[in-house]
């Protein structure tokens, strides 16, 4: 399998994540991508032109994190990681919790990237706010970490790793202590720990 990716992609790092925490890293090559750029001829595999995707032995492309972890699972891992969170009502809350603060600050990162757009202040606002109401709801759903790992708890930290890392003026750990906690003691694991994202 091939993996298209960028290493400070929050969605590429819930993919890489997962193959790291099910031993399947050696399974995969990966080439990383400007997903923006129309001349690297990744857009004929990808047509909305978004990392990560995934493409497998027969030619096939998978995109969407979600999606390529719910294969990566059923396929090689007999449905431990993701197919229980989605399964339970719980679990499945807080990764959509977390994949909501994800794409709301990367819509907010991409209009402060933007030029010329006369509201673009407000624009930005209204979707941090989004950010911080989500992240004081994952602070009180959040478990204390303990051995176990799902694709949740994966979704919950590469989301609040990269607001961390894009929107540092917002989000603030003295604000979040359990989610801050929470972040902190699974990015002591290798999986974690090796896809952080940095400048
Ligand atoms: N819902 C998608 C989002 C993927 C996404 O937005 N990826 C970003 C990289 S962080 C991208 O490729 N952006 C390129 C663009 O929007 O032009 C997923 O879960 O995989």
């Amino acid at each position: 399998m091939h993996l298209y990716m960028s290493t400070n992609s929050p969605y590429v790092r819930k993919v890489r994540c997962l193959l790291s925490e099910a031993g399947l890293r050696d399974r995969v090559t990966e080439t990383a991508i400007n997903p923006r750029d129309p001349t690297t001829g990744f857009w004929e595999l990808a047509p909305a032109g978004r990392i990560p995707a995934l493409e497998l032995a027969d030619g096939t492309v998978l995109t969407e994190s979600d999606i390529i972890a719910a294969y990566l699972d059923k396929t090689f891992v007999q449905s431990r990681l993701v197919a229980p969170v989605l399964a339970d009502p719980v679990r499945s809350r807080i990764l959509a919790l977390a994949n909501g603060m994800l794409d709301t600050g990367m819509i907010a990162r991409v209009e402060k990237q933007r030029t010329g757009a006369a509201d673009s202040e407000a624009f930005v606002a209204k979707h941090l706010d989004a950010v911080q109401r989500l992240a004081a709801r994952l602070e009180v759903l959040v478990n204390d970490p303990d051995d176990t790992v799902d694709y949740a708890d994966i979704a919950v930290v590469s989301a609040v790793d990269w607001i961390a890392f894009r929107h540092p003026d917002i989000f603030l750990a003295e604000n979040h202590a359990r989610l801050a906690r929470f972040t902190e003691a699974l990015n002591c694991r290798p999986a974690f720990a090796t896809t952080r994202p940095s400048t």
